[in-house]
This record gives C-alpha cells, structure tokens and sequence, in this order.
C-alpha cells in the first residue's frame, strides 16, 4: 500500500503538470480550426443571402432587409450581419452590429487573417465578403460572429484534458502496481544483483518473507535464458582465470573482492593460524609452518573474516577479549581470531582419540589399526558441536561462507547446516579417502558421511579420493550420486565433491631463499661435520608412521648394501618433527625409527660420516628451507598422504634447478610430479635403484626434470587452491540465489 502511494502521487502530479502545460497549446489549434469552421460558415451565409437580399435591395425595401438581417442573427452564432453598398454608403445591418463597422472602414475587415473585434460579450469575428452581382459590384456583405463560445468551448476542453490525464494516470497507476506486486521482489532481487555485479532474478540475502518466493511464470523463460547466459559467462570466465591469472596473494585478494565483496567468510579448522606461548618470563607468538595457514591467510585478510580454532597456546586465554576473540596479525590485525576452549578430557577424546587414533589410521591405510571407543566418538560429536556453536555465533548474516578443514570436523557442516540452512560450506579433507571396504569398518560411518554431506562443496586432492568417496555414500547411505557431475543429493541437499590439489605459496617467501645454494651446502655440511664434497639426502616430516621414514631407512641400507661405493660419501638427513607424542603407536613408531637409524649406523658409518642422521626435534622453516637447498636429493617415502607438502617445498627451495626429488607413488604429489623418480616405498630394491639413480644423475637431466616440476608447482599454487574452491562457491551462491535454492547448489 505506501509502496503504491509513493508511486501513485508522483505520477498525478507529473501528469497534472503535464495537461497544465500542454492546456494553451490544445487552445491555439482548436481556435485555428473553429477559426477556419466560420470563414467557411460566413461563405456559405453570403452565398445563401445573395439572391433574396438583391431581390429586396432591387426592391428597395430597406425595413425588410433589417428585418431579413435580424431573422438570420436568430442563429445563436451569428451575432449581427450587415450590407454596404459601396465605401461611402451608409450600412444596412440587423441590430447589435457594432458601431466600429462602418461602410468607409471595410477595408481593415477585409483580406486574410482572422479579423476580432473585441466586446463586452466576448470576442467577435467580423467577415467582409464581396457581393458577386453585376448590378452593385462594390457590395460587402458583413458577417459578424460570436466567439464567446470558443472560451467556453476552451474551458471545457482544458476540463475534459485534465480530466483524462487524471483518469490514464489512476489506469497507469493501476496496472503498474498490480505487476509491480507481482513482479516486486524478484525485480528488486534482480536489480540488487545487477548492481552487485551478479545474476538478475537473485533472491534478496535477508529476505523476511516466506522463504524463496518463485518467480511468476511469466518470468520463467526469460530465467532460464539469463541463467543459461550466466552460466556461459561464467565458465568463460572461470576458464580465463584458469590460464590468464598468475595466482599471488594479491590476485587472490583482488578477486576475493571482485566475486566475494561484503560476504561473512569464517574459516574452522583445529590448529590455529598464530598461538600464543609462555616461555618462562617471555611471551612468544608462534606461526605453525603449515600450508594450510599460509594458503587461506590471505582469504581472511582480503575478507576480514573470523577464523576459528581450538586455542592450545600456553599463554592463548591472556590475550582475548570477552568474546574469546583476538585481532591477528598481532602485529597488524587484519582479522579475528576465535579461540575455542577445550578440556583435556575433550582434547583426549576428539583429537586424540577417534581424530587420531581412529579416523587418521582409518583414511592412510597404513597398515596400524584404528581404534574406535564410544568416549571418543562421544568426545567428537561434543566437540564438533561446540565448534558448530561458535561459527553460529560468529555468522554475522544468515548466509556466511564457511571453510571447514579437515578430518577434525566431519560433523560440523551438517551441524552448521542444521543452523544456517543458507550457509555456503567448503568442507577440504587434507588426508586420503579410503575405499569403501576399508571405511566400512568405522562404527560410525554413516554418521561420518551425513556430517560431511551437510557440506555444499567437499574438497579432495585427488581424483581418486573424490571417487572413493563417492563410492562410499553410494554404498552405505541413501543418497542418489551423480556420477557424470559428481554431485550427491541427500535430504535433499546437493554436495559437489571436487578435486582442488593443495600446493605451496609461490614464490617461496624471500627470507627462506635468502642464502645461496652454494652457502646452504656448505653450512649445512659444516653443521653435521660432513665433508663438503659429501652427497646428502634429506627428509622433512612430522613423526608420523604415514610418512614411511622406516622404509625410507631400509631403502637407504639397501642402498649402501647394493652400492658399498656410497659407504662413507651419503649421508641421510632425517629431520622429524614430533608429533601427537600422546598416542602409543607413535611412542612405539619414534622407537622404531630411532632404532634403526642407531642399527644402520653402527653397520655402515663405523668408519666415517654416518649414513642416517636424525634430528627429532621442530626446526624453524628458515633452516629446514636451509637443508632443502644444501641437499642433492629429497626423498618423500610416504605410505599413504593425501599430497604431501614437503615434495612441493624442496621444489619451491630449488631456483638452482638441481636437486633430484624421490616421491611415493602413494602420495597425491606423485600425479602432478611425474618428473620426480617416483618409486613404492614398500619396494625397498627400487628405492634403493632410485637412490642410485639421484646420486648419479646429471646436471642436465638434474634440470631438466627440476624446471618442469618447479613450473607446475608456481602455476598451481596454494593461491590457486584457495582461490578456485572460492570462486566455485561464489558461482555456487549465483546460482543457488537464482534457482531460490539456498546454501547448496550444482556445480
Ligand atoms: C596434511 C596431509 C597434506 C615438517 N617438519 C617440520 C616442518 N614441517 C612442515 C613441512 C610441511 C608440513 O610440515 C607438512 O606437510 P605435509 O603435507 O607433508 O603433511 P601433513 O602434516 O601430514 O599434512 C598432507 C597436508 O595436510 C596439506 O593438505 O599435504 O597430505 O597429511 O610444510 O615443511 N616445518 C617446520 N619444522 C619442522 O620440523 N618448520
């Protein structure tokens, strides 16, 4: 109703205006036109009265040509009609011909022109017309006209004017209301997006009325035709961003605010991005070098977002407000840190319990059984439930965009979707997924699943995990799976499993590339006492049984049993950083590797340098980057890893392009680095054949080999990473606001 007043009241006004201005105008032509109606009507009075009025002139009956004259001026028009016989003759008229009329001063009557002669009934029009006789060839016949009727003609006009513009303004008024109230909201929908730079047709974000109004029918075609035009843009612009875009933090950031400007972008993951410690009297802000801080940095600087995390920092509850938030950088806030707090009992439960000790063995398959207890799982779900809490109460729309990581919140985006139906959630799954029959051993599989399904986008690194996956909805729940688009429907929510490989940032941060390759292998030899033309290997990896350090070992004494000629000229760097030291199996498994590094080494390195140094302890990035360019080979001999990250970072380290990588075959590197010695780390004669192969390789197979991976690897980044699961979601929103489906769309 105000809507149609304030539409209604303008348009009167401006077409009031409108019949008011064009009033004098309508006037000018209509009194043009009466004008010319009443010459033709005078010739046709002179024509009539020629004959009887020359009769009675012949006659000379002046009384009765009066009396003649007065019969005509009957006629409400004709005012007064008179005769002269020539200029100096005195008129013969019927009465009220005005006084100014006389015979002397026709000649200002006659001519073209329309001839008025003002008076106090109104205007009068005055025609002199010539006698056509023979007998009185300088008659003039005079006919003079009322014209009081064209004002009130003209009056009446502007009247019936004003009056009809009235009238077409309520129609108009009328039906554009009436589409107006059909059409309103999917027209604004569609302006606000058009002027966001989306979709025409887009469901408003904070819409209070029934959820998802349909467009009127009328509509629907001209829909489904912006939609299809959409969709083509769209993938022409995905594909130009694909192969035009060099993927830096700042193109990150400037697309973020092209496609995501304004959204609520809150990210979950366990580990968070900056922890607070105490050490001793001094407080220290630790950075874990983890790839996925580095790669999704930049989303929540460009974003402003809220990154939540479990707070394990010894020091983290000093430094948070009374919302447990805190502005990181520390330095520089660009976004807000939420700090979830957890007991032990919980930490024991979720993260090491069924997170580490039954989900992580469970997905590797690496040959360590996975223990499942109830407490834990009970654990889990309490603890995933607290984190759904915290993203409730950190959304600051009904629609925010959610990235889940990891294995560590299976349950969370059917949680968050149970609360925010209209959420965009990214879930990414860093580790592998296993195949359905190795799955089907988790007491809680379905539970598993239906949590992750809560997800709009579930991302892999691989292919072959989006599969394994697949298949496993397909075989333990009731979801129909679409295999062409890779989409599963379940509850009637769409999840689109893709692959989005994780890499590095690219370049390598400056600092780390700071000392040259030639000081790096003289340093780090200096630094374990080796000889500096010696040969060194190296391996980076957390404790972690997945990373096959055990075998790496056995294909290195294989090495030295095969080749004796590298007794004394290797050595293996094994840095190792400890890692979840509370778990049994990786108590037992630091046991392992300590023994048979000490085991090789009395065998082999009695005389000189030792084959296998090991260094558990965490070294900071500087240095590890320090053995990645000191080293001639990198050896990655994982079991089972969903990319492994370390592959990518001695690459990265490498702008020398030397350096031979030995990547597993079990890794989701392995499938976008052909070029590295890719071997089965289970095959402990082909590492040792692989090893052989490094120490001897040439310079320039060495660079060869290296310049195609290193290519790969800054084409592919973790800029791209990030930044392709986030414009699919933003293409996702587009969609899913066009189709009024919310919060899950297909891709
Ligand atoms: C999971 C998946 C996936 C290692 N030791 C030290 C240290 N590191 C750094 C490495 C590398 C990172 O830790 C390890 O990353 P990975 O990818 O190799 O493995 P996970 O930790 O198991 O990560 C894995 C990854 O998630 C990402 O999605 O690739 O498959 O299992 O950056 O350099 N860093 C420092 N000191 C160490 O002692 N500073």
């Amino acid at each position: 109703m105000r809507l149609s007043l304030r539409f209604i009241l303008p348009l009167l006004l401006v077409l009031a205006g409108i019949a008011y201005a064009i009033a004098p105008l309508v006037d000018k032509l209509t009194l043009g036109w009466f004008m010319r109606d009443i010459e033709i009507r005078s010739s046709l009075i002179a024509s009539t009265i020629q004959e009887p009025l020359q009769e009675q002139l012949a006659a000379n009956k002046n009384a009765k040509i009066a009396e003649f004259f007065n019969r005509i001026t009957q006629n409400e028009r004709i005012y007064a009609v008179g005769y002269c016989p020539d200029p100096t003759g005195t008129v013969l008229a019927s009465r009220w011909l005005p006084a100014e009329i006389r015979c002397a001063s026709l000649g200002r009557w006659e001519g073209p022109g329309h001839h008025l002669l003002p008076s106090a009934q109104g205007p009068l029009q005055v025609a002199v017309l010539p006698m056509v006789s023979e007998a009185m060839p300088a008659g003039r016949l005079i006919v003079v006209h009322d014209m009081s009727f064209i004002s009130r003609r003209s009056e009446e006009t502007n009247r019936y004017l004003f009056y009809a513009f009235m009238g077409l303004a309520a129609v108009i008024s009328l039906i554009t209301v009436v589409i107006a109230q059909l059409s309103w909201r999917g027209w604004m929908a569609g302006m606000r997006s058009l002027l966001r730079g989306e979709g025409l047709l887009r469901r408003p974000e904070f819409d209070a009325q029934p959820a998802n109004p349909p467009s009127p029918p009328g509509f629907k075609p001209i829909a489904r035709d912006l939609q299809r035009l959409i969709q083509e843009l769209e993938a022409d612009t995905r594909a130009r961003d694909e192969s035009q875009v060099t993927w830096t933090p700042e193109a990150l950031r400037g697309i973020l605010r092209g496609e995501l400007s304004g959204e609520d972008v809150i990210v979950v993951s366990n580990r968070e991005p900056y922890s607070h410690q105490r050490r001793g009297e001094r407080i220290e802000v630790q950075r874990p070098a983890s790839g996925l801080v580095t790669a999704l940095e930049p989303i929540m600087r460009a974003c402003s977002g809220t990154w939540i995390a479990h707070g394990s920092g010894s020091a983290d509850r000093d430094f948070v407000d009374k919302n447990d938030c805190v502005g990181v950088p520390p330095d520089k806030p660009a976004y807000q840190l939420r700090r979830v707090w957890l007991s032990a009992e919980e930490e024991a439960g979720y993260y090491y319990g069924f997170s580490n000790e039954g989900l992580w063995p469970l997905c590797h398959i690496a040959h360590v059984r996975p223990t499942f207890r109830s407490s834990d799982w009970a654990q889990y779900v309490a603890v995933n439930r607290k984190f759904a809490k915290a993203v409730v109460s950190e959304a600051k729309t009904k629609d925010p965009i959610v990235l889940v990581q990891d294995y560590h919140m299976a349950l969370l985006p059917k949680m968050i979707r149970d609360e925010l139906p209209n959420a965009t959630i990214i879930t990414f799954w860093h580790i592998p997924w296993p195949n359905p029959e190795s799955f089907a051993i988790c007491p809680w599989r379905e539970e598993v699943l239906e949590g992750l399904l809560g997800s709009s986008i579930l991302g892999f690194h691989t292919q072959f995990h989006c599969n394994n996956f697949v298949d496993t909805v397909d075989r333990f729940i009731e979801a129909r799976v679409d295999r062409a688009s890779f989409n599963v429907t379940f509850g009637g929510k769409s999840t689109a499993v893709r692959r989005y490989p994780i890499s590095i940032a690219w370049p390598p941060e400056a600092e780390m590339m700071e000392k040259s390759v030639a000081d790096c292998r003289s340093s780090i030899r200096q630094l374990n006492d080796l000889p500096q033309e010696h040969k060194l290997g190296v391996g980076v990896d957390r404790l972690d049984y997945t990373k096959g350090i055990v075998e790496r070992f056995r294909a290195i004494e294989r090495l030295l049993e095969l080749n004796p000629d590298w007794i004394g000229r290797f050595t293996f760097v094994q840095i190792a950083a400890p890692t979840r030291s509370g778990i049994d199996e990786y108590q037992h498994h630091e046991e392992q590797v300590r023994a048979m590094a000490a085991r090789i080494n009395t065998r082999f390195g009695r005389q000189g340098p030792p084959p296998i140094v090991l260094k558990i302890e965490h070294h900071e990035p500087r240095e590890v980057y320090g053995y990645f360019r000191a080293a001639d080979l990198c050896f990655v001999s994982s079991l089972h890893d969903g990319m492994n990250l370390v592959a990518k970072e001695f690459v990265g380290a490498r702008d020398d392009e030397r350096g031979v990588l030995i990547l597993s075959e079990f890794t989701g590197a392995a499938r976008e680095l052909p070029e590295a010695l890719v071997v089965n780390p289970y095959d402990a004669d082909q590492c040792a054949a692989a090893l052989h192969l490094a120490l001897t390789m040439s310079p320039n197979e060495q660079r060869d080999r290296m310049r195609l991976m290193r290519g790969l690897v800054a084409e592919y980044n973790v800029f791209r990473w990030a930044g392709r699961m986030l414009l699919d979601a933003a293409a996702m929103r587009r969609r899913s606001r066009l189709t009024d489906k919310p919060g899950t769309s297909t891709l």
